[in-house]
């Protein structure tokens, strides 16, 4: 299935147009037929000598429908600019072509209709009309997706030349190139009416990705998005299980209110596109962004979206958006004057997530920063400004990170631009080193520190860091690997300490001997975390072979035994007894009975 989208001026005669090829009447309204004038989008398909499906979005021409006109035509991948014989470029032609252009359409073809109302001066002069329409058409195409687009001169009265024309629709969507049937959908949804038995159906343009009945989608309007299900497909009025692009279906939601949805609502894959409100964008064709009015409204997809526009310079700007929409760099957005009735131009979306301009010079400095970026897909650019990307945050951005790529590393879930993660790695080790060489009874650099200092977008992300950097990570501390981490000068008091108490294991010397010893909190807790001494109740101080060593002791008393002839088999007091038999509970090696009783755990 193919779907081809109208466009030309009112009354050109697209719609009998369509009508000619399908059989099928695209205006569906009682008031279109009685005025003769398409209002709303209508539809209609039929098959082509090749066999091919293609199915048709008629638009209207009038000026007043162009919302409409942009709502099908924006979707579409593939246009038919009509141009009356008679008529020849008209105004409407001029703006349909401006959101072609905007669009970044490129496949289609020219259509001149009416050919038969140019005979009446013979056929000579018809072939000399139809030669300077086509010519306007070529001059005012120039430039555009449409430049080189074959052009077919028909008769939707007579029939002349439609055999023609359905030849070169197929050879144009022949070469209109395959859409991606495996990637993330985006539906904008350009009707939603209640079918009697079935609940709300939505329908609109399928360009990429596939539905099967059963999937699960967010619905993103307005308002929050919302979780609905398919409950059933249908494309050419006939059930489907599955569609792939590109197509024209009707899809039935479980989950909704058909009232509830809106052309320009958009079915999506959950969590597969980003919601941006804010956009900064390059002019691709019309005005300059420079004198672009400050409010106007945005057209993607089915959507118009009135939008607040700073700009920075004649080719860039930021849009704020007034609701959050599906938007990824590469989008094409049309911009209208809402005043005027003409297209004012089209940008393609280059940043989703642009930086909040606060500071003076901001816009210009932006203004610079956006002109650096290039058109196409851009993943080691995105990773280089933003530093760190979420893998799955390119995903969603729609850039694939190629396998070869220079420059960007991964660090579990995140891609980082390689001199960020330099800078971040020399900054931790510089901080790590610093605070040793200033404090050497330092564990090291709290990693509550290191988050400050970097400021790393995810503290999992640190920790990537501080492996990358060479670092140590031990109880939430931060050290140089095999840094020589002494005792300073609180080693010769420590070393008499360490004396003593080989000499009598649980002799642990008194607050005021540590005192004279120099032996603080900070040189104990030192001398604890290099395994040279054990620290009970904080005050008590043993070699870290006491619990084994009192084991040894304990296990040759009668069992059960009392605190007093525990400290008795020590040579003890209270004061190192009870902390060490805590200790020795707690380590699940002694098991208190009761108050004054405990056995060795066998
Ligand atoms: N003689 C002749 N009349 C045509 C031909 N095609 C369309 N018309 C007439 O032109 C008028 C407009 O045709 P439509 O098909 O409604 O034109 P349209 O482009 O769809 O108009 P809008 O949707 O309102 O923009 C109608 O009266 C048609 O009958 C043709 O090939 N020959
Ligand atoms: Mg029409």
């Amino acid at each position: 299935m193919y779907v081809v989208a109208t466009a030309g001026h009112v009354d050109h005669g697209k719609s009998t147009l369509v009508r000619a090829l399908t059989g099928m009447e695209p205006d569906r309204w009682a008031e279109e037929k009685r005025r003769g004038l398409t209002i709303d989008l209508g539809f209609a398909w039929t098959a082509l000598p090749s066999g091919r499906e293609v199915a048709f979005v008629d638009v209207p021409g009038h000026e007043r429908f162009l919302s409409n006109m942009l709502a099908g035509l924006g979707p579409a991948p593939v246009a038919c600019l009509v141009v009356a014989a008679d008529e020849g470029w008209k105004p409407q032609s001029g703006d349909h072509r401006d959101a072609i252009a905007a669009l970044g359409i490129e496949h289609g073809l020219i259509v001149i209709t009416r050919a038969d109302l140019v005979g009446q001066d013979g056929p000579d002069a018809a072939a000399e009309r139809i030669r300077s329409v086509l010519d306007r058409i070529r001059a005012e195409l120039a430039g555009t997706g449409l430049a080189g687009a074959p052009a077919v001169v028909v008769s939707a009265a007579t029939g002349a030349g439609l055999e023609d024309l359905r030849q070169a629709l197929d050879d144009v969507l022949a070469a209109s190139g395959a859409p991606d049937a495996a990637g993330r959908v985006r539906l904008w949804v350009d009707r939603s009416f209640t079918v009697k038995g079935a609940g709300a159906v939505v329908t609109g343009t399928l360009a990429a990705g596939t539905l099967a009945t059963g999937d699960r989608l967010d619905l993103l309007g307005a308002g929050e998005p919302r979780a609905v299900s398919i409950r059933a497909l249908h494309s050419r009025n006939a059930p489907h299980g599955c569609l792939g692009p590109v197509n024209r279906v009707a899809v039935n939601l479980r989950g909704v209110d058909a009232e509830t949805v809106h052309r320009g609502d958009a079915l999506v894959t959950p969590g597969a596109w980003p919601l941006a409100a804010v956009v900064d964008v390059r002019r691709t064709t019309g005005e300059s962004l420079a004198e672009a009015p400050a409010e106007l409204l945005v057209h993607v997809g089915s959507a118009t979206v009135p939008a607040r526009v700073r700009p920075f310079d004649e080719g860039h700007a930021r849009l704020t958006l007034e609701r959050h929409l599906p938007l990824v760099p590469g989008d094409r957005l049309v911009l209208r004057d809402p005043g005027a009735r003409t297209i004012l131009g089209g940008v393609r979306v280059l940043d989703v997530g642009p930086p909040e301009l606060t500071r003076r010079g901001d816009g210009t400095r932006r203004a610079v920063a956006l002109a650096a970026m290039p058109d196409g897909a851009d993943p080691l650019g995105e990773i280089a400004r933003r530093g760190a990307v979420r893998a799955e945050d390119l995903d969603r951005l729609g850039l694939a990170v190629p396998p070869d790529a220079a420059g960007v590393r991964r660090l579990g879930e995140w891609w980082v631009h390689e001199p960020v993660l330099a800078g971040w790695c020399e900054r931790v080790r510089a901080a790590a080193t610093g605070l040793a060489e200033r404090d050497p009874l330092a564990p090291g650099l709290s990693r509550g520190a290191a988050l400050d200092l970097l400021s790393t977008p995810d503290p999992a992300l640190l920790d990537a860091v501080v492996a990358e950097a060479g670092l140590v990570h031990d109880a939430g501390y931060l050290a140089l690997p095999g840094a020589h981490r002494g005792l300073g000068v609180a080693e010769d008091a420590v070393a008499a300490v360490e004396r003593r108490l080989a000499r009598e294991p649980f002799g642990a010397p008194e607050g005021d001997e540590l005192t004279a010893l120099r032996l603080g909190a900070r040189e104990l807790a030192a001398a604890e975390r290099l395994g040279r001494l054990l620290r009970l109740d904080g005050s008590v101080v043993l070699l870290p072979t006491a619990p084994a060593l009192a084991m040894r002791e304990l296990a040759r008393l009668e069992q059960p035994f009392t605190t007093s002839q525990a400290r008795q088999a020590l040579g003890t007091t209270r004061r190192v007894a009870i902390p060490l038999l805590e200790l020795l509970d707690a380590r699940g090696w002694t098991r208190r009975l009761d108050a004054g009783h405990r056995k060795v755990v066998r």
